[in-house]
């Protein structure tokens, strides 16, 4: 598979270098007529419009919407090299907001399940807080393992928690 897309790409890059080359060439001769110009004009235009019709038409709902108000707020902190939570006892379909800060670096907050499944995550940013809205539908002990590559100690920046049947 990999060989397979690196011809692809150098055969994409050759097409490219060989239109960068008839490109260059071409200036050496005479200047383009008003009609190339035009057409030229027309088609730069029409990639841009469509560009742009493609952004909007596929542009999703915004990720970081609010939860609902009946959301369990779990403030996360974190930073070289530990977690912090509120709490460490989540319940079974309750929606949780998690609110997630790092005191020093950025770190990546990725939520596992007991079968080391990622099923949710977002970034730790310090001066910042980010939402992450998420309900568990599974009960059973949770792991939150950094995502992003902190520093020495970053494989051991784990941290538990347990998802229970609410009761
Ligand atoms: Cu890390």
């Amino acid at each position: 598979m990999q060989t397979t897309i690196l011809l692809i790409t150098l055969v994409l890059m050759a097409g490219v270098l060989t239109l960068i080359l008839r490109t260059v060439r071409a200036t050496d001769g005479p200047a383009p007529s008003q009609t190339v110009n035009r057409t030229r004009s027309w088609l730069i235009w029409a990639m841009i419009a469509g560009g742009v019709i493609i952004s909007v038409a596929s542009l999703r709902e915004w990720p970081h919407a609010d939860a609902g108000g009946d959301a369990l707020v779990v403030n996360v902190t974190s930073g070289q090299w530990w977690w912090d939570t509120d709490t460490t006892e989540i319940p079974l379909g309750q929606q949780v907001e998690f609110r997630v800060t790092t005191e020093d670096v950025n770190h990546g907050l990725g939520i596992y399940d007991p079968d080391m499944r990622l099923v949710a995550q977002v970034q730790a940013m310090p001066e910042y807080i980010n939402k992450l809205v998420h309900t568990f539908d599974e009960p059973g002990t949770y792991q939150i393992l950094c995502m992003e590559f902190c520093g020495i100690a970053h494989h051991d920046m784990t941290y538990e928690f347990d998802v229970v049947e609410a009761n």
